[in-house]
C-alpha cells in the first residue's frame, strides 16, 4: 500500500487502462453469458440507493420496503398472491436458500437428519455448492433423449431422506423448461419440497406466454411448487447483483431465521448478512419502467434473434441439438470438435462462446446486447470455418 495518498486523476488514468482489458457487452462478442449490460436507468437509480444496507432494514425502511413490493410483484408474476422472499446477490445464493429451507423445513417437520436432493443432471452447479454446504446427498435424476429431467426417473429415485426435488425452468446450457406440472405433481403427493431454478428463464416464460409462445405451467399455479428462483440480473436487465428467492410460504424463511439480538430486526433468514440494496431497488424500478409490455417485447425480440440464428445455422450446414425453446441455441459442427470450434472462433475475430457439457457442444445465449448484426458477422466467420 502506498504511504502518501494518491492523485485522483492519477489513479482514474490507472483503472482506465486495466477496465481496457475487460470486454465490453457492447461489442457484441460475449455469446455465452446470461448476463448483460444493466438498463441505464436501472444504473441511475442504484446509484442513489449505495448505501442502503438491506441487512439492517430498521435503518434502511425504504428500502426495505421496495425489497417487500419487489418481493409481491414478482410472485404475483409467477402467480402467487402473497410471496415472501429475498433478493439476493443471484442464482447461486437463491439455490442455496431454497435448499436450506427445504433442509431445514424436513428436520423440522419430518426428523430427517441425512437429507438427499434429487436434482436433474442439467442442474446448475450452484446446487452442488449447496448441498456441499448443509451436508445432503445429491441423488442425480436422468435426463431423457430431449435433455429433460426424466420423470420416471425422478420417482423412482425418491427415499424416506428426500428433503427437496429440483426442477429447472431454462437449463443453462440449453434453455430448456422440465416437464414441471409433472414433477409438482409428483412432489405434491408425496408431501415433498419443490424447488424451481427459473433464474434464467423466470423473467422470460411469464412474457413470452403474453406473446402466444405455448408454455406449460411451472410456476406456483401448480400446487407443489414450494420455490422460484427467478435473477432480474439475467433476463430482468438489472444491475449485478440481484437474484429472486420468492417461497410460497412464510414458514420457509422461518426455519432458517437466526437470532440477530442487536440488529433492528431480531432475526434474519438470508445468507448473507449486510446486503446491497442498491440492485434490488433498481430491479423495482426497471419492473415498473418496462412494465409487461416493455418485458414482453423484450422476451420476443430475443426469441426472434434465436429464431434467426438457429435457421441460419442450419442453412450453412450446422447440426442445431435441439429446438430452442428460450434464447440459447446449442449447435455443432458435423465433425469438429466443439472446443476446438471455440477456440477457433475466439482466435479469428474474439467470439466468446461457451461450450456446454451435456451434450457437448457451442452453446449462443441470444441476451440483449447480442444483435441481428453482431449475429450476422458471426454467422459469416462460421461460414468460413466450415
Ligand atoms: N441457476 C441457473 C439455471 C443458472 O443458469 C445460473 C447461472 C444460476 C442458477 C446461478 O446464478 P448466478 O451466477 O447468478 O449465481 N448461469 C450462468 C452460467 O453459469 C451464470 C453466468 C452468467 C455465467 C454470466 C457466465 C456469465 O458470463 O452459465
Amino acid at each position: 500500500m502506498n504511504d502518501l495518498p494518491i492523485d485522483k486523476d492519477e489513479i482514474l488514468k490507472e483503472l482506465d487502462l486495466i477496465k481496457e482489458k475487460d470486454l465490453k457487452y457492447s461489442g457484441g462478442r460475449i455469446l455465452g453469458s446470461m448476463c448483460t449490460e444493466a438498463h441505464p436507468f436501472g444504473k441511475e437509480v442504484y446509484i442513489k440507493f449505495l448505501d442502503s444496507n438491506l441487512g439492517d432494514p430498521g435503518l434502511f425502511k425504504g428500502t426495505k420496503s421496495i425489497e417487500d413490493k419487489t418481493i409481491k410483484i414478482i410472485g404475483k408474476l409467477l402467480n402467487l398472491d402473497n410471496a415472501y422472499g429475498n433478493i439476493v446477490t443471484g442464482g447461486t445464493e437463491a439455490n442455496i436458500m431454497a435448499i436450506r429451507a427445504a433442509r431445514n423445513h424436513a428436520r423440522k417437520y419430518k426428523n430427517i437428519e441425512n437429507g438427499e436432493i434429487i436434482l436433474p443432471r442439467s442442474a446448475h452447479f450452484s446446487f452442488k455448492k449447496a448441498a456441499d454446504m448443509m451436508n445432503l446427498k445429491i441423488v442425480e435424476a436422468e435426463l431423457d433423449e430431449n435433455y429433460k429431467i426424466n420423470v420416471e426417473s425422478v420417482k423412482n429415485k425418491i427415499s424416506p431422506n428426500t428433503v427437496a426435488i429440483v426442477a429447472i425452468a431454462g437449463t443453462t446450457e440449453l434453455g430448456l423448461i422440465d416437464p414441471i406440472e409433472e414433477i409438482s405433481k409428483i412432489a405434491h403427493d408425496n408431501n415433498i419440497y419443490f424447488h424451481v431454478d427459473a433464474a434464467f428463464g423466470g423473467f422470460s416464460i411469464p412474457f413470452l406466454r403474453n406473446c402466444g409462445y405455448d408454455f406449460p405451467e411451472f410456476d406456483f399455479k401448480l400446487p407443489g411448487v414450494s420455490s422460484i428462483t427467478v435473477d432480474p440480473h439475467k433476463m430482468g436487465l438489472a444491475p449485478i447483483p440481484a437474484g429472486g428467492i420468492i417461497f410460497r410460504e412464510k414458514e420457509y424463511l422461518n426455519v432458517m431465521a437466526v437470532d440477530s439480538p442487536y440488529l433492528t430486526v431480531k432475526t434474519q433468514s438470508t445468507v448473507v448478512g449486510t446486503r446491497i440494496g442498491a440492485s434490488t431497488v433498481a430491479t423495482y424500478a426497471l419492473l415498473k419502467y418496462f412494465g409487461r409490455s416493455g418485458y414482453s417485447k423484450l422476451a420476443k425480440n430475443l426469441m426472434e434473434n434465436t429464431c434467426f440464428l438457429k435457421d441460419s445455422l442450419e442453412k450453412i450446414g450446422y447440426d442445431v441439438i435441439v429446438e430452442p425453446e428460450l434464447n440459447i441455441v446449442a449447435f455443432n459442427h458435423p465433425e469438429k470438435n466443439p472446443q476446438l470450434m471455440a477456440d477457433e472462433l475466439e482466435k479469428i475475430n474474439g467470439w466468446k462462446v461457451s461450450v456446454a457439457n451435456c451434450p457437448n457442444a457451442i452453446r449462443i445465449v441470444l441476451m440483449n446486447h447480442v444483435t441481428k448484426t453482431h449475429l450476422k458477422e458471426f454467422l459469416s466467420d462460421l461460414k468460413k470455418l466450415y
